[in-house]
């Protein structure tokens, strides 16, 4: 589901202020008379606002998602989106921003796929004067005065709920509760603090243990590939926790070809709910999905227009979200937008 209200109450106030301004300053833009050249970096001239950005790839309903909502939002905001696709590979999206740069884009917003390795084209990218957004994922740089800001969700607390309801679940289980993991691509921030938030959680019962942990890399390829090796190393498998609804939808072949009946002989838990997510919680393949909102589109682009402004922005901009058991899956599908 997506909330309006994805920032602080506090920061949407200033952010629906902040848009209305931006709107106006690009209004200015067109009689030049802005700090920069006023093409927008694209040697138009028309003073439009120029958007790099760098997307992790095409690897989940999650990622179609949220590439139709920056998409949409930049049409929507005005603004000159070029958009680079890196098939999940840092290489590429390194190489992207580096042509970012070259072009001289106003503003560059990328998704990481993972972490780490970032601070040389960051420090390229501020030299050159160009503000750079984080959107959805993180990076560990030491240096946060390399980017602006970062917009997307708060992923320990996915991981958390994940584990909470699993908690209360299995609290009258008298022996043990085995676990296994499909975790996302390695190294990437939605991984890591999935991982995280949910070993905290169920570290509240002993009887829970994660017997198996591997990445699916977020794919439903990954995800069926992954789960057959569970299945064949583990001959008790209890419950299933998957980083995304991808991978627990590929996960779902491999446990009915091994004759175990989702939802009920093992208990799948999965986060994004994505519309194929949520229908296999309402059908009882699923037991609970904690959300992650791919729809980040209109927000980064109040943000582009304020980076792009020269204004101040929070250095974290959350998005809101909610969990989902069965019955609340029924409830929510007819209206789902993704
Ligand atoms: O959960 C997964 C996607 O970074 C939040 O990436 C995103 C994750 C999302 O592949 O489905």
């Amino acid at each position: 589901m997506l909330k309006t209200g994805t920032f602080t109450r506090r920061g949407l106030g200033t952010l629906l202020a902040a848009g209305l301004l931006a709107g106006g300053l690009v209004g200015c833009a067109n009689s030049d008379t802005g700090g920069d050249s006023g093409d927008g970096g694209d040697g138009s001239g028309n003073g439009t606002i120029v958007l790099g950005f760098s997307q992790v790839g095409a690897e989940s309903g999650w990622r179609t998602a949220n590439t139709t909502s920056v998409k949409e939002a930049a049409a929507e905001a005005g603004i000159e989106l070029k958009f680079d696709d890196a098939q999940q590979k840092q290489e590429n999206q390194i190489k992207a921003i580096r042509n970012f740069i070259q072009q001289k884009v106003d503003v560059i917003a990328f998704s990481p796929v993972v972490e780490s390795g970032w601070d040389t084209v960051l420090k390229e990218a501020k030299d050159a004067d160009i503000p750079v957004i984080l959107t959805d994922r993180a990076v560990d740089s030491a240096d946060t005065s390399l980017y602006k800001t970062f917009i997307g969700s708060d992923f320990v607390k996915e991981g958390r709920l994940s584990g909470e309801w699993l908690v209360e679940e299995k609290k009258a289980a008298t022996g043990p509760v085995n676990i296994v993991e499909l975790q996302g691509t390695t190294g990437s921030a939605p991984a890591n603090d999935r991982k995280k938030g949910f070993a905290e959680a169920i570290a509240a019962n002993p009887n829970l243990k994660i017997v198996a942990s591997q990445s699916g890399d977020f794919t439903r390829a990954g995800g069926k590939q992954v789960m057959e090796q569970f299945l064949k190393a583990n001959p008790k498998i209890d419950v299933l926790f998957a980083h995304n609804d991808d991978m627990g939808l590929g996960a779902l072949e491999a446990i009915t070809a091994a004759g175990k009946v989702p939802g009920k002989d093992i208990t799948i838990i999965t986060i994004d709910a994505v519309k194929d997510g949520m229908q296999a919680l309402a059908d009882g393949k699923f037991n609970f999905i904690a959300e992650c909102s791919p729809l980040l589109g209109p927000q980064l682009m109040d943000l582009v227009k304020k980076v792009h402004a020269g204004e101040s922005v929070p250095t974290r901009v959350e998005t809101e979200e909610t969990t989902f058991t069965q019955e609340q899956a029924k409830a929510a599908l007819p209206t789902r937008k993704y």
